[in-house]
Parts: C-alpha cells; structure tokens; sequence
C-alpha cells in the first residue's frame, strides 16, 4: 500500500474494499484482496495504485503528489478526456489541461469480488459545470477489472441528442526499476514528437529510456512490451479502441519543474499511455458508446 498516506477508514463497501479519507476529507477506494493491492480516489476516476502481491508496483505515483480538488493527481492512471492536451479553441479559452474528467468528482458503481480479483465501476455524469466546459450530455464509466493483471475500460455513453467527438488517454503512470534496466519494443515506427513542435519521424519498434521522451506514436499492431531487468518482468500493454499510444517521460528537466514529483521521480516511471489524439477525434452518435481500454499483464 502508499504508506506515506495516513488514512481513516470510513466504512467497508466490500470484503475487499473500503473507503478511507485523508486528513483534509479527501476519499480514497482502498483495495486489499489475497491476489492484489489497490487504490482510487472518487476525485478523478483515478487509480493510483495496482500491486500484485509478490511483485513490485505496476502503477507508479509521486511521493509528492498533490490530494486536492483543484489538481489532477501526479501518477496513476489519470482519466484525460474530452480532450488530449490543449481543448480546440472553439470550445473557449482557458480550458484545463487533457480535460476536465481528471478533476472532477466520480461516484461509486458496482462492485464485484472473486478470488480472483475485484471488479469495480466509478461514474462521472454531466451536469450543470460539466455542461459550462462541453455542451454535452454524456455519461463516463471507468469499469477496472483487478486481478494479477489490470485492465481498465473507459466508456463513453452520448446521452446528447447530437453526435459528439472526444479524444482521450488513460494516462497510466507504469514503475520502472531505473531507465537503464528497461526497454519498450512493439511501437509502431512512426510518432509524432512532441518535443520537435510534432515533427513525424520513423524510429525502431524499441526504444530505450536515456533521455526526455513525449511521442505520439501510431497505434502499435499488438502489445507494447515494457521489460525491466531488475525487476526481473516484462509487462505486456494492449489497448483497444485507441488510435495512438504516447510514451512519455519528464527525464530529468521536466521533473524538477513540477512540484508534484520529487527531482529524481522520473528515474522510477514511464508514461505507455492508450491514447485518441487523431486530429478527427473519436465520435459518438446519440445513445451510442465507445470504449477505449488498456490491458496490463
Ligand atoms: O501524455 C504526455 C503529456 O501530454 C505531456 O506532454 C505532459 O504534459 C504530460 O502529459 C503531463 O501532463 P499534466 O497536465 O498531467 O502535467
């Protein structure tokens, strides 16, 4: 579990699950089952920590990350959507960053134990703020299914009377050893690098963490295969209802510049990200969904 978190428990939502609060009320989903250790918090839809036992974490958070309302939380798997990146400027000025689903307040939906695992659903709904940011109806269901592996599906239901287009990414945050033990193979060659003012460029179908890393790649034929040595694993990422996957890695400048990560934080993570960034977006008719998912075995 994150023990530099000093939590109370509120009440038991499942054998497994149980929700707690920080000392500023902030709630967290705790998860401590026999195959699994886990963790959200209802701000975001946001998963902040995945922990088969007897492996080290999957999903990496900041040391220093901020529990506030007004701040997406630095690691985990943070819900980007409507929107990647900047919001089209037609939908206004001074639009969050990815979106505003990362900072808004998610409710709990069903839940499901096994011996296996737990499965659990977190909500967002439209209403009167979301409606102030996209003129949308629209109902968001992160559906988390925990077991010695983690897949996340986040469906997008158009509850508007009028096609709708969004982009996204679950944002995921993966622990790494250190950069020198690990290497991505299974990229699609081509990616947008977002250090280069988006510059398409062909690269390898690997890659190898020495340096600042921010690229939109084309979506990869199969999964992404992250291998660290010293954590003696290969980690497998396959995402479906995506276009794109962006790797992502702050290196040492981009680390010292945020408040919410220790200087030496982006030794220990690296963004593989299941991502629609198209310059089209992803529609969705009336009463329609769409799923985007990413699987991490
Ligand atoms: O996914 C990569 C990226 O878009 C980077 O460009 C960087 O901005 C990162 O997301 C983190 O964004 P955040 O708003 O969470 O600080």
């Amino acid at each position: 579990m994150i023990s530099h978190l000093s939590l109370k428990t509120i009440k038991t939502v499942s054998p497994s699950v149980t929700l707690k609060t920080d000392d500023n009320d902030f709630e967290f989903l705790v998860i401590e089952h026999e195959k699994l250790n886990a963790m959200f918090t209802l701000h975001g839809g946001h998963l902040v920590h995945f922990q088969p036992v007897n492996q080290p974490a999957i999903i990496w958070l900041s040391k220093t990350a901020l529990f506030v309302d007004s701040k997406a939380i630095r690691g985990g798997v943070p819900i980007c959507w409507p929107w990647f990146g900047a919001a089209d400027p037609s939908l206004g000025e001074n639009l969050p960053s990815h979106g505003f689903a990362r900072t808004s307040k998610w409710s709990l939906g069903n839940i499901e134990e096994s011996n296996d695992g737990v499965e659990l659903e977190l909500i967002l709904n439209s209403n009167e703020e979301t409606l102030k940011l996209w003129p949308y109806q629209f109902e968001l269901t992160l559906k988390a299914s925990l077991t010695d592996q983690l897949k996340l599906e986040l469906v997008t239901e158009n509850k508007s009377d009028s096609d709708l287009t969004y982009r996204s990414a679950l944002h995921t945050y993966l622990n790494i050893s250190t950069p020198e033990s690990v290497k991505v193979s299974g990229l699609n060659k081509q990616f947008c690098n977002s250090l280069s003012a988006g510059k398409l460029e062909t690269g390898d179908t690997t890659l190898i963490i020495n340096k600042a890393i921010d690229a939109i790649y084309k979506k990869a034929n199969g999964a992404i295969l992250l291998n660290d040595e010293q954590f003696n694993r290969q980690l497998a990422i396959t995402n479906t209802g995506n276009d794109s996957e962006v790797l992502w890695s702050p290196w040492v400048e981009g680390a010292q510049a945020f408040a919410d990560m220790p200087d030496d934080g982006y030794q220990t993570m690296l963004c593989i990200e299941s991502t629609i960034t198209g310059k089209n977006g992803q529609s969705v008719k009336p009463g329609e969904t769409h799923t985007l998912t990413t699987l991490i075995k």
